[in-house]
This record gives structure tokens, C-alpha cells and sequence, in this order.
């Protein structure tokens, strides 16, 4: 009894405070690393970038392909996924009354397996065992290390995963006919996306250790290759949804408005749910043994997504155009005037969004089979992915810190370090328009991706494009100072900023809006309903890999 009262006196002791202490804790620590991930990751950028310029000869320890490995494992898998399960945390607790005490034991549990996987992938990639990239296409084989970490890592992911699916679950049990407030609606979108992406690779992996230890001679290509891109490509765009929830939930509050149609934002969040894994063939559109239709198949869910994304544009819009009406804006871009563009919360995530409008249509490009040719496996393609990662997704985390760093750590964003911020974001959008820009130009003229510095022996078309190069080397100095003043900030916010309170900026429903359907919270049927668009997509062609399967390869070691 006396426990129970403690409890509903803590309970509300940390509602008064804003925060769950032991929550915040969880949120701090994910969110830590996270940022000392993307300062190593955003040297061994830097390191590349020098180096394809011929500014920096690498050590004999450490070279090109490993240092690309760490750069791309490290931020595509590591420093996303820290950052996202610190936000997601904070909002689940935030909403939903404070974290169950299991759902920490999964949580942290969660974060020791992915700190366990990460140190034995850095291993195997320091020992120069394991310099496979961050896709690991067989038959590049890497020392077993390499793929027991990622299933460590993988495990990790899945605890978190099944923590926010006990959250919300716990939550619904205690508000019976409710729909799961919107924050919480989108973390169980991402959770649900990520759970099940993460099955092919596992599989993947799982038959990758055998091989890598010697015990099964030979391997799929063909079907690793399937396994890999049905999870990397629904990654990018968990990650993409992760940035997309700050935009509906986050942005309008910052600016005074209210959200845009919550129906429809759910809508778009089961759209994005059901058609994301199904597109992951446009990774492979130049690989040999797929079928026409079942590549045009993927093509055509690929651009499926191109829907809700668009749906998103006119949301955004939408809603700072209301707002500004509101508070007097006129014209037809008069609501450019009204927003608050000296906050860097807002200014982040706005460019972050801009940013998708170009990242988005290059996409378009390279998912057409005959554009694709083009570009496939160029520099362009390196440029497509640091506007889509680096700056949707890397700057709407950024813009996300300045207020949730402060919230988690009991602290305020200071004038100083909002207008730090907004130096940051610029030198960032800065830094990736020359970086990408660059890279998409030089890779229309043919320069490889994933390559070290070379001349092709003084050949005319390769000394052609060095100045790129060196264009892309400017972008990623200008870069390296972004990330050097972000991490600043973090540090900052989390341990040295003067005390108070930090709202954590949910904006509610529009006014007199219709009530939203309670079809929206039948989990159980979208996934249902995701689960046949991945057999369409897939059952074909994995069986045809694995009945007309050609001679397995060996394990290659190309470095
Ligand atoms: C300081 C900032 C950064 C710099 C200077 C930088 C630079 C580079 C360069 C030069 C390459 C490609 C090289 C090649 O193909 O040979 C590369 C690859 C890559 N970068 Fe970055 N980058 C930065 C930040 C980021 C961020 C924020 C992300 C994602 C969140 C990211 C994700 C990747 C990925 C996934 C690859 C592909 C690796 C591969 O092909 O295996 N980068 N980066
Ligand atoms: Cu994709």
C-alpha cells in the first residue's frame, strides 16, 4: 500500500516537474552517445572527403574502405538509431504518464546489446578484418565479429522495439476506446516499420556467420542482396518518419499553430507503415536475375511513397499558412514573414523539410531503370543520400536537441546557444549544398562511389573531376564545423546550461476538427495488410533466387 502511495506521489511529483527523472536518464544516455557517434563519424566524413580531393594520404592503418565502413555504420546505423529511441523514449514517457519500470529494464537491457554490437563491429573494422561496408554484400566476406555485433545490435533495436510496443500497450489497456495520443502514434508507426524490417536482415546475418566462420563453403548472393535492401531501404525511411513526426507534431507548436488533420496525419503514418518495405528492389535495379515486372513492381511502390510525402509538403504548408493568417500574415507567401526564423528549432527543422523537395525528386531519378543507369553507383548517389540523411533526417535530429536536450537535462536553451544554433544550421546547409551538389555533378560526369583517391593514371575524364573534389572538400570542412558546434551545443545543454524548465512542444489537434475514425488504432489489420504487401513483393523472386539458384560464391577478401 504504502509503495502504491509513493508511487502515485512520485507519479506526480514528476508530472509537476515535466520530467520522469529515471525516463530522462534513458533519454540522456541514448541521446550522449548518439552525438559522440556523429563527432567520430563526421571525421572519418571529413577524412574521405580530403582524401578523394588528394588532400590527405591515409596511414597504412587505417585506410580508404575502412575508414568508409566505420563513416557509413556509424551513421547510418548507430547514430540514427540512438538518436531516435532517446526522442521516442522522452515522448512516449512525456505522453503516456512515465515509462513502466519493465519497459526500462528493455530499454536499458536494449542499450547495453547495441553498445556490446557496436564494439564488435569497430573490432573486426580497426583489424582491417571487416572492411565490407556498411552493406556487407557477399561474397565480401568480413571476420564472423563483423556479424555476431550486428546481431547484438540488432537485438538491441528489437528490445526497444518491444518496449514501446508494451508502453502503448500498457496505455490503450488503461484508456479503453481512446486513440493513442499523436507523439505515441508515431513512435508506434516507426516501432512497428522497424520491427519487421529488421527480420530479413537477421535472416541474412544469421546465414552470413556460418559462411564467415568456414562451416558452409559457398552463399547466396542473389538472396543476401534481397534480405539487405528489404531492411536498408525501410531504415532510411524509419528514419525519414522519425524526422517527419517533429514536422506534424513539433513544428506547429513552435510556431503558435496547431497541428494539421489529425486523421489525416495518421493516415499518412499507416501509408508510410504498409508501402515502405516493398520498395527495396530500386536499390537493385541494375543487379541481374530479377524479373522485369517484379522490378517495375518495386518501382511502382517506391514512387507509392512519393503519395504521403507529397501529402506531408501540403501539410506543412498548410499549416504555416494558417498560422500566419492568424497572427495577420497576407498574400499569397505572406506566412514567409510571419515565421521564426531566429529559432533555431523551427529554422532546423524547416530546412530539414525544404531539403526533401530536391533529396526527394533525385530519388525519382535514380528509381526510373534508365536514369538509374546513369548514376548508379556514382558519386551521385552519395550526393542523394547526404541531402536525404544528412540533412531531412541529420537536421531535423539537430533541431529537435535544442529543445529536448534541454528538457531531458532539467535545463533552457540560452539566447547564446539558440543563436550558435542557427550559426550551426546554416554552415550545416551550407557545408551539404556544396558537398551534395558536388558529388551529384561529379557523379553525372562518372566518378565512382566508394572508391579511394586515384587519376586513373592522369586519365583526361578522371583529372576532370577534381575540381569537384575539392568543392566537395570545402563542404565538408564547412561541415566538420557544424559538427564540432552541434555536439558543443548538446554538451552544453545537457550539462551546462543554467537549470529550468523545458517544455516538451506537442501541439494539439486543429479547432472543431472532425473526430478521428477509430480505424486508425487497428494495428493488428495494418499490419496484416503489410505483411501481403511484402509477400507480393517478395515470395516471387526470393523463391526463384533460391530454386534457379545459381552456383553459392566463396567469401572474397578484396582488400
Ligand atoms: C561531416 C559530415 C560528413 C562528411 C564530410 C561526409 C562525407 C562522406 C563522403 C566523402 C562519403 C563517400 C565516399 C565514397 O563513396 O567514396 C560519405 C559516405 C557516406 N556517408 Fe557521409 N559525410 C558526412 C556526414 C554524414 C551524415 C550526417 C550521414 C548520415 C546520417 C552520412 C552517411 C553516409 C553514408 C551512409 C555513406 C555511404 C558509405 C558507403 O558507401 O558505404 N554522412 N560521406
Ligand atoms: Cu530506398
Amino acid at each position: 500500500m504504502e509503495t502504491a502511495i509513493n508511487q502515485t506521489f512520485k507519479t506526480k511529483a514528476t508530472k509537476l516537474l515535466g520530467v520522469n527523472k529515471e525516463d530522462a536518464k534513458i533519454s540522456k544516455t541514448y541521446l550522449f552517445v548518439s552525438f559522440v557517434i556523429l563527432l567520430v563519424g563526421g571525421f572519418l566524413g571529413l577524412a574521405q572527403g580530403l582524401n578523394r580531393a588528394g588532400l590527405l594520404e591515409l596511414p597504412s592503418w587505417l585506410n580508404y574502405y575502412q575508414v568508409l565502413t566505420m563513416h557509413g555504420v556509424f551513421m547510418l546505423l548507430a547514430f540514427t538509431t540512438f538518436f531516435t529511441f532517446g526522442y521516442l523514449y522522452a515522448g512516449l514517457s512525456h505522453e503516456l504518464g512515465g515509462l513502466l519500470p519493465k519497459v526500462r529494464k528493455f530499454v536499458w537491457t536494449a542499450f547495453a546489446s547495441k553498445i556490446i554490437g557496436a564494439v564488435l563491429v569497430v573490432i573486426p573494422i580497426l583489424m582491417n578484418e571487416a572492411s565490407v561496408m556498411y552493406t556487407f554484400y557477399p561474397p565480401l566476406k568480413a571476420h564472423p565479429m563483423f556479424y555476431i555485433g550486428l546481431v547484438f545490435f540488432a537485438v538491441g533495436m528489437w528490445l526497444c522495439n518491444v518496449g514501446a510496443f508494451i508502453q502503448v500497450a500498457n496505455w490503450r489497456k488503461n484508456n479503453k476506446g481512446k486513440h493513442v495520443p499523436i507523439f505515441s502514434y508515431f513512435a508506434t508507426g516507426i516501432n512497428v516499420l522497424m520491427f519487421f524490417a529488421l527480420i530479413p536482415v537477421a535472416i541474412e546475418v544469421l546465414y552470413l556467420i556460418p559462411w564467415s566462420l568456414g562451416w558452409v563453403k559457398t552463399v547466396n548472393v542473389m538472396v543476401s542482396r534481397t534480405l539487405f535492401w528489404a531492411f536498408g531501404h525501410t531504415l532510411v525511411n524509419i528514419w525519414y518518419l522519425t524526422a517527419t513526426s517533429a514536422w506534424y507534431v513539433i513544428a506547429p507548436k513552435l510556431i503558435g499553430g496547431r497541428r494539421w488533420s489529425d486523421t489525416l496525419t495518421r493516415v499518412v503514418i499507416i501509408a508510410l507503415v504498409i508501402m515502405n518495405i516493398t520498395g527495396g528492389f530500386h536499390h537493385q535495379i541494375i543487379d541481374p536475375g530479377i524479373s522485369l515486372p517484379v522490378k517495375m513492381m518495386h518501382v511502382f511502390m517506391s514512387l507509392a511513397i512519393g503519395f504521403p510525402s507529397l501529402m506531408t509538403a501540403w501539410a506543412m504548408f498548410a499549416v504555416f499558412e494558417k498560422t500566419a493568417r492568424k497572427q495577420g500574415g497576407k498574400g499569397l507567401i505572406g506566412w514567409y514573414k510571419k515565421m521564426p526564423w531566429g529559432d533555431v528549432r523551427f529554422l532546423a527543422l524547416f530546412i530539414s523539410m525544404a531539403s526533401f523537395a530536391p533529396a526527394g525528386a533525385g530519388g525519382i531519378a535514380q528509381t526510373t531503370n534508365q536514369l538509374d543507369t546513369v548514376v548508379h553507383n556514382t558519386m551521385w548517389i552519395v550526393g542523394h543520400f547526404h541531402l536525404t540523411l544528412g540533412v531531412t533526417v541529420a537536421l531535423a535530429f539537430f533541431g529537435i536537441s535544442y529543445w529536448l536536450v534541454p528538457y531531458i537535462s532539467g535545463r533552457v536553451l540560452t539566447p547564446q546557444i539558440n543563436k550558435l544554433g542557427v550559426i550551426q544550421t546554416w554552415i550545416w546547409t551550407i557545408g551539404m549544398i556544396f558537398m551534395s551538389g558536388a558529388m551529384h555533378t561529379v557523379g553525372l560526369f562518372g566518378s565512382p562511389r566508394r572508391t579511394s583517391f586515384t587519376t586513373y593514371g592522369d586519365h583526361a575524364t578522371a583529372l576532370g573531376w577534381n575540381p569537384y573534389m575539392m568543392a566537395m572538400a570545402v563542404g565538408g570542412t564547412l561541415l566538420i564545423i557544424g559538427v564540432i558546434l552541434q555536439v558543443y551545443a548538446v554538451i552544453n545543454m545537457m550539462f551546462f546550461a543554467p537549470r529550468g524548465e523545458t517544455e516538451f512542444p506537442i501541439a494539439e489537434a486543429e479547432e472543431n476538427a472532425s473526430p478521428t475514425p477509430y480505424w486508425t488504432e487497428r494495428w493488428g489489420l495494418w499490419i496484416v495488410v503489410m505483411l501481403l504487401v511484402v509477400a507480393m513483393a517478395y515470395v516471387v523472386p526470393l523463391t526463384e533466387f533460391i530454386v534457379n539458384a545459381p552456383p553459392g560464391s566463396p567469401g572474397f577478401k578484396t582488400w
